[in-house]
């Protein structure tokens, strides 16, 4: 056989195993894994690499609304671009729906911005932000069947908060179709009680935000969410998971022989509390919800992606530009952490941090990492076997890494529409030195070489259960 594509030489490692194999590509697809595969179009020397599956972020924010006078940092252009450089295939961005708009309206907005824009493939979970029943009795159910298999909700935030009997409807549903829940699990109500006690106390910089939400609001709201799913017998995944006290509500549920699934992301493995201390306002560089903590929530942080109590590892992707009236310092004249907008670019940064922090230091092995960055994620959200592994029929999503390269993190490697990286100055080991999704090279050596456009949208199926 004659391939478009063999990438030779290289060690490649899927979630289970770690083999010396040539792959063998054409039309988009591996068609072999072997020695000696003959001739193709493009020979890719991949010797002293590692070719890895994609890696697949299921948590990614590209262009969504966040409020009066601020503006994302990334649309998909950007977006899935700064994905690839870090080694990534696919993303899974949010669809946040408005109060009063249908599902399908937001999902038409989201595509229209999509389209033609993707250097990565993307495929959508929706934001429930209206539990009307039109949306829970006709519209979710129809969307499900579509390929829409996954859907947040938030227990926080003006305008997105469901009440408890709201997220139980969502999982009703949920459970009824065979889809999963994600769960910002954070309690609104104790947010705002501390928030107006801060600022009454004329406590508003910006490391007040972690101030406004410690652990045990994070933890309550974690034991609700898995109490409201055991009622309803649903999957759900635990986002954004910052502390030892919420992963072991999630270890217990898992005991327990629940489906409560967890996931972490880089900021609660390198980032803490003392990251918002700053100078003026630099804080605001670092404030995401749930924000991140101290050491020893991000050594439970490593616990959890060693034990496999996080099923997967994300960035989540939330990028505001700091020097920017439309960014951390929007809007005008409200100083308070209050209104900083809560989020972190991450997306390209992800998976150099968890190989360097995790494969490089000996914390996980290069399995694991697999795991976390790429099958787990197609598993859980219903795009494996064709994402998410290197196998005979699977897509060509493929990251080549060179294992021994020392980087230095700065901004501009990173190739988003932010303008700056909570992680600047960072030492990682490992990077990424090529991504190709299905067969076509989109970043080789730190150049954009792929096509805008080529990414498209992905439905998927079922989620598929385990650790
Ligand atoms: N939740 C997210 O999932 N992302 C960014 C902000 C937030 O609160
Ligand atoms: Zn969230
Ligand atoms: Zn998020």
């Amino acid at each position: 056989m004659s391939f478009d594509v063999i990438i030779r030489g290289g060690t490649v490692a899927t979630a289970s195993d770690i083999f010396a194999c040539d792959v063998g590509i054409k039309a988009g697809r591996i068609v072999a894994l072997g020695e000696n595969l003959g001739d193709a179009t493009e020979v890719i020397d991949a010797t002293d690499r590692l070719v890895l599956p994609g890696g697949i972020d299921s948590h990614v924010h590209f262009a969504q609304p966040s409020g009066p006078g601020i503006v994302m940092a990334d649309g998909f252009e950007t977006g899935t671009r700064s994905a690839a450089f870090g080694g990534n295939t696919t993303v899974m961005p949010f669809c946040l729906q408005k109060k009063g708009e249908s599902l399908r309206e937001a999902l038409k907005n989201y595509h229209a911005q999509a389209a033609g824009n993707c250097y990565i493939d993307v495929s959508f979970h929706l934001i429930i932000a209206d539990a009307t029943e039109q949306v829970l009795g006709q519209e979710l159910p129809a969307l499900i069947k579509d390929g829409y298999t996954s859907f947040k909700v938030f227990m926080t935030y003006e305008g997105l908060a469901l009440s408890d009997l709201e997220i139980l409807k969502v999982m009703a549903v949920a459970r009824e179709t065979g889809a999963i829940v994600m769960v910002h699990a954070e309690n609104y109500d104790a947010i705002r009680f501390l928030t107006d006690r801060l600022e009454q106390g004329g406590h508003t910089a910006p490391r007040f935000h972690g101030t406004s939400r410690p652990i045990p609001v994070e933890r309550e709201a974690t034991h609700r969410a898995i109490s409201l799913a055991e009622l309803v017998d649903v999957p759900i995944m635990i986002v954004h998971v910052s502390n030892r006290q919420a992963m072991e509500e999630i270890q217990r549920a898992q005991a327990r022989g629940l489906k409560i699934y967890g996931e972490t992301c880089p900021q609660y493995l390198v980032l803490t509390e003392r990251d918002m201390d700053g100078a003026g306002m630099e804080g605001a560089k670092y404030v995401c919800s749930p924000p991140p903590r101290d050491l020893e929530s991000q050594k439970a942080c490593w616990e959890g992606l060693q034990l496999g109590t996080f099923r997967v590892f994300s960035s989540d992707h939330c990028p505001f530009r700091y020097d920017d009236p439309e960014g951390k310092l929007a809007p005008k004249g409200r100083s308070s952490f209050r209104w900083v907008p809560n989020g972190i670019p991450g997306v390209a940064t992800r998976l150099p941090i968890l190989f360097s922090e995790g494969v490089s230091k000996g914390r996980i092995d290069l399995n694991r990492f697999v795991a976390l960055s790429s099958t787990n994620h197609a598993k859980t959200y219903g795009l494996y076997p064709r994402k998410g592994t290197i196998a005979v029929g699977a897509d060509a999503d493929i990251a080549i890494w060179d294992p021994n390269r020392t980087v230095t993190i700065t901004h501009d490697l990173l190739h988003d529409g932010c303008d700056y990286t909570p992680y600047e100055g960072r030492v990682v080991t490992g990077w990424p030195v090529l991504t190709m999704v299905r067969g076509t090279t989109v970043v080789r050596d730190g150049q954009l070489v792929g096509r805008k456009g080529a990414g498209g949208h992905l439905a998927r199926g079922a989620p598929i259960p385990g650790i």
